[in-house]
């Protein structure tokens, strides 16, 4: 209930050293996600507007693995506020039409890892779009 959300929500002080630097660091935040928007380091781009970039992950997961992430420094799912609706659905509509533009008509999954439990490892908000194999249910 809201009563909880609000006496559980961390404060600042208890975030992560790694988590800071993403929500206090410059345009982009300091991840190499943050790199990567900023052009400090090369990506396979496949789409780019002022509000996001889709790119292909550098550890595929399936024949086709690529990532959507918003230029805004957010750092996960389970931060974004009300405010960040437009920009979330921005960004699944990007997913979209980069698989279309991949020709992942058979189908493909769009995952976000979101904390520890999720399996998250880089503090950048970013969307999975995995295609080009059978995918499997449950996920590990
Ligand atoms: O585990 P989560 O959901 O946080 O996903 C992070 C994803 O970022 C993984 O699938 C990684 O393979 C991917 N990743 C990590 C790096 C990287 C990348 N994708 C593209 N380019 C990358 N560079 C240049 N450096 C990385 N460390």
């Amino acid at each position: 209930n809201c009563k909880n959300i609000l006496l559980t929500k961390p404060n600042s002080a208890k975030l992560s050293d790694e988590v800071t630097k993403a929500q206090t660091a410059q345009f982009g935040g300091d991840t190499i996600f943050g790199k990567i928007i900023r052009k400090e380091i090369p990506a396979d781009i496949l789409y780019e507007d002022d509000k996001c970039l889709a790119f292909h992950d550098v550890s595929p997961q399936a024949p086709n693995h690529f990532l959507v992430i918003p230029k805004k420094n957010i750092s996960q799912i389970s931060k974004v506020t009300d405010d960040d609706s437009e920009l979330l659905g921005h960004l699944l509509n990007t997913a979209r039409k980069c698989a279309e533009k991949e020709n992942l008509a058979n189908g493909y999954r769009i995952v976000i890892n979101n904390g520890k439990d999720g399996a998250q490892s880089v503090y950048h908000l970013h969307i999975h779009v995995l295609g080009g194999r059978q995918m499997e249910w449950p996920p590990g």
